[in-house]
């Protein structure tokens, strides 16, 4: 019967119309008449949903008949950005996708789904890209981490992984960003106003997560090595809420199971004594909280228990289902890392290592040291930064009141950890303390997490070559010693070329896709076929065509800024195409130093002033610095007062540029507000030059270097993070590289502190034009700590060392962009040609090759 009734999908525009109406009129409970735009996105992503719910079911009783080996990626953010048209590229109909009007013999050309819905949308009498404009962004992540995290679940689904993410549905993402008076304001996202058609609530399992209370080894005193009874003294309910994540050209739809609290209904009474019964309950009617906000900083740690209770709320969810799933197969315990991988998105899942070692011995009564053989052959660790504020430690008193059972496994596993140092370098006692997953020294007894997780994992990975290589002579460097090198290895990140691509660039994949003779978008699974493009890199015509999808590029970003900036141009209609576009969007942060690009964009300015009051025409002024418009966006985390300053001097810079009459066009500047993914995918195909100028060593790897070498643009950058290995595959003449290296930045932070070198002449006539209050009239002193950061505290960052050769990299930018063209746009399609290694695609292969041993399970 089950089989006479089985449910299906749609394969027509007309069976997908018809699918429509249904959830207008039965889902959504309205009519064609009062079908707006926000419900007929809605009505649409239910009839994508449908067809992707079938093959989510088919893909999971696949996996569960062949039993491969699992892999679980676990990540407190997923910054997936929008599902819709992702949807809509990645999906599957069973039979060959008909066009309104398609012939058979029309079929062959290549049509997505997505051709077919715009189509079909059309005749219902709606615009496609109205209705996918309707989709708020899920915003779960706050930049690199977690967007890594959204690329990587596209990938392992089109590579038909049987592979789950892990995370935390909360109620509010990445705050929305305002800029009030050139400032920043935060607003709360209210993401799941409307009702999110993506995610499927599994309302049926709730899993209890325990906090606090106490832990009960009986009368006799038993060994902390031995089971234990942890008394949990509040407790909550895990919900999952499931988003299907469709592969691209295959039918394999993988799960992301993201984790909600709510209070539990029942109480046990017998473990609560009566004064904390009411304390409790209280606690209870506050268990939604856990899962009410994304903590909004990058790279930077901010100590506070809430945070610690969505870290353990989410790590025990995940494990018990992983460990109900694998109990099911009624295998051996020691069979456990045959059957899964779980990777560690940073430290932040860290406390997973304890609690699978925590149920195995005390709920599994497994051997202490058998368990963590299992525990260790498990999982696996990424890192993500170096930099010191941002490496997790959380302090003793708080994690043994949270969770008293953990701590003592830390303290065993630690204590076990050092016997091994001991043997292997006896009486080091210096190494011993270096080590240690507790750290002594600070004032407050610490648990190092990064530490722990390297204990516990049997491989780490940094993220970029120049970073993996930075951490094991660094941060990590005794862990080297200790475990050899090689526990610690490289997988260089990478971006899903569909997103990033095709659904950014439609012109330029089109443009592709023909060039190429690949109708059916194949390159997008193999990128190695883009090299079929340097054949044309010097091919006017060719040349021209690449150029225009580049000027359509702009000009839709150029349409997107006038929108945000009240329906005012910035740059006038007829002035975009020989105007540089020079782009840099990401967390504001300054070792990322957008302070050193509005400080070049001053340092612009000022000159052009100097030449046209020396008389120079023009002209002439023109031939030395070409229009240009400089173009930044990016959150501050809400309490970093300097990132929060720099968006202010932004702005600040904005408004006298722009309005001065002088200077015309051939200078302006903007800022974009709320940048974010759905901003990412206008803007990131519209640069010809964007900024990845963080001082050396400082950025783990980028992305969003990958992301806009794939779509034509050039990029100026630092020798750092993944910048090295992308000149490296696109060549040196095709990118500009500035600046001190890595090795180099101890000696000149050191210089600094006790050599009071002074700034380069460049760089003091723009800090003293800030002195002088040129973009703070009201408030002369407005910027002083910027000027402080470098001229009085050490130039940390390093601003006065790059300057000279920023400013000059940047003339050089100039005149190849304006004296010649054809060699621009030779680097800009050589550049995409050979940008393949960055597809996440290969990044995912690697992982599964040397840190999972896991194989794809293909469809049929
Ligand atoms: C930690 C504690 C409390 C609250 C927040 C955090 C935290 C959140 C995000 C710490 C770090 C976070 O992200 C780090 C990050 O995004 N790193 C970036 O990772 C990218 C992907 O690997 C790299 O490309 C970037 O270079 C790196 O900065």
């Amino acid at each position: 019967i089950w089989n006479k009734h089985k449910v299906q999908k749609f394969n027509t525009a007309d069976e997908f119309q018809e699918r429509f109406i249904s959830h207008v009129e039965w889902t959504l409970a309205r009519s064609l008449y009062n079908c707006d735009d926000l419900a007929a996105y809605q009505a649409t992503s239910q009839s994508v949903r449908d067809n992707l719910v079938i093959d989510w079911n088919k893909t999971q009783q696949r996996q569960t008949a062949r039993d491969p080996k699992r892999v679980y990626y676990l990540s407190l953010e997923f910054l997936m950005g929008r599902a819709l048209d992702n949807a809509l590229i990645n999906m599957r109909t069973d039979t060959d996708v008909r066009d309104v009007g398609d012939t058979d013999e029309t079929l062959t050309k290549g049509n997505t789904s997505r051709e077919m819905i715009k189509n079909a949308m059309n005749e219902l009498g709606f615009k496609l890209e109205d209705i996918l404009d309707e989709e708020p962004d899920a915003a779960l992540g706050n930049g690199g981490l977690g967007r890594l995290a959204a690329c990587f679940v596209d990938s392992m689904a089109t590579g038909n992984y049987p592979a789950w993410g892990y995370g935390l549905r909360y109620q509010y993402g990445i705050f929305a960003q305002k800029i009030i008076n050139g400032y920043q304001v935060e607003t709360p996202d209210y993401w799941l106003n409307f009702t999110n058609p993506w995610e499927i609530e599994r309302a049926e399992i709730q899993v209890p997560i325990n906090f606090y209370g106490y832990v009960d080894r009986g009368q006799n005193e038993k060994s902390t090595l031995e089971p234990s009874d942890w008394i949990g003294g509040e407790r909550v309910l895990a919900v999952p809420y499931d988003m299907p994540i469709p592969g691209f050209k295959t039918s394999t739809v993988n799960n992301l199971r993201l984790w909600s609290a709510k209070p539990t209904t029942e109480f046990d009474f017998k473990k609560f004594n009566n004064g904390d019964y009411k304390n409790s309950v209280e606690e209870q009617q506050r268990a939604e909280s856990i899962t009410a906000v994304l903590y909004p900083n990058d790279n930077f740690l901010q100590g506070k228990e809430l945070r610690l209770k969505q870290q353990y709320f989410w790590c025990a969810a995940s494990l018990h289902d992983i460990v109900r799933r694998f109990k099911k197969g009624k295998r051996a315990w020691s069979e456990f890392p045959d059957a899964i991988a779980i990777q560690i998105n940073d430290t932040h899942p860290t406390l997973a290592i304890v609690e699978l070692q925590r149920i195995l011995v005390d709920l599994e009564k497994l051997d202490w040291h058998e368990a963590w053989k299992i525990v260790t052959s498990t999982f696996a660790f990424t890192n993500h930064t170096v930099m010191q504020e941002a490496l997790e430690k959380w302090p003793i008193s708080l994690l043994g009141r949270l969770l008293p059972r953990h701590l003592e496994i830390i303290y065993d596993i630690n204590w076990f950890f050092l016997q091994d140092v001991e043997k292997k370098f006896p009486h080091d006692m210096d190494l011993l303390s270096r080590v240690s997953v507790i750290e002594e020294s600070s004032q407050e007894r610490q648990v190092r997490m990064a530490y722990l997780a390297i204990i516990g994992s049997h491989k780490v990975n940094g993220v970029a070559e120049l970073h993996s290589d930075l951490i094991k002579t660094t941060i990590f460097k005794d862990f080297v010693k200790i475990y050899g090198s090689n526990k610690f290895t490289n997988v260089t990140n990478g971006i899903t070329p569909r997103r990033w691509l095709k659904q950014a660039n439609p012109k330029l994949a089109q443009l592709i896709s023909e060039t190429i003779n690949d109708p059916e978008d194949n390159y997008l699974l193999d990128m190695s076929k883009l090299t079929q493009l340097s054949k044309y890199a010097e091919d006017e015509k060719f040349q021209k065509k690449w150029n225009d999808v580049k000027q359509f590029n702009k000009q839709r970003l150029a349409d997107l800024i006038k929108k945000l900036n009240n329906g005012v141009d910035i740059i006038e209609r007829d002035h975009i195409r020989n105007t540089l576009f020079d782009i840099q969007v990401k967390r504001i942060h300054e070792y990322k130093r957008q302070q050193m690009n509005i400080f070049g964009v001053i340092h612009r300015y000022l000159t052009m002033k100097e030449l046209l009051q020396s008389g120079a025409s023009i002209e002439e002024v023109v031939k030395k610095y070409p229009r240009k418009v400089s173009i930044f966006g990016g959150k501050s985390a809400p309490g970093y007062y300097m990132a929060k300053l720099i968006i202010k001097l932004i702005n600040s810079v904005a408004d006298v540029v722009n309005n001065d009459k002088e200077i015309q066009d051939l200078l302006k500047v903007y800022f974009i507000p709320d940048y974010n993914v759905s901003k990412a995918e206008i803007i990131t195909p519209a640069s010809d030059l964007s900024e990845h100028i963080s001082t050396a060593g400082t950025e783990a790897s980028g992305t969003s270097n990958m992301k806009f070498v794939m779509n034509g643009g050039l990029i100026i950058g630092t020798v750092d993070g993944a910048n090295v290995e992308i000149t490296r595959e696109i060549g040196e003449d095709n990118i500009f590289l500035f600046g001190n290296l890595a090795e180099n930045v101890d000696e000149l932070r050191y210089k600094h502190q006790f050599h009071n070198e002074g700034v380069p002449a460049s760089l003091a006539k723009v800090l003293d034009a800030m002195q002088n209050g040129a973009f703070s009239p009201q408030n002369h002193s407005e910027f002083m700590p910027l000027i402080d950061s470098i001229k009085s505290h050490g130039d940390y960052y390093l601003v006065s060392d790059d300057f000279e050769a920023y400013i000059s990299t940047q003339e050089l930018v100039d005149q190849v962009y304006h004296k010649d063209k054809k060699e621009w746009l030779k680097k800009s399609i050589l550049s995409v040609a050979n940008i393949g290694f960055f597809s996440s695609d290969r990044c995912i292969e690697e992982y599964a090759d040397t840190i999972w041993n896991a194989e794809p399970v293909k469809p049929e």
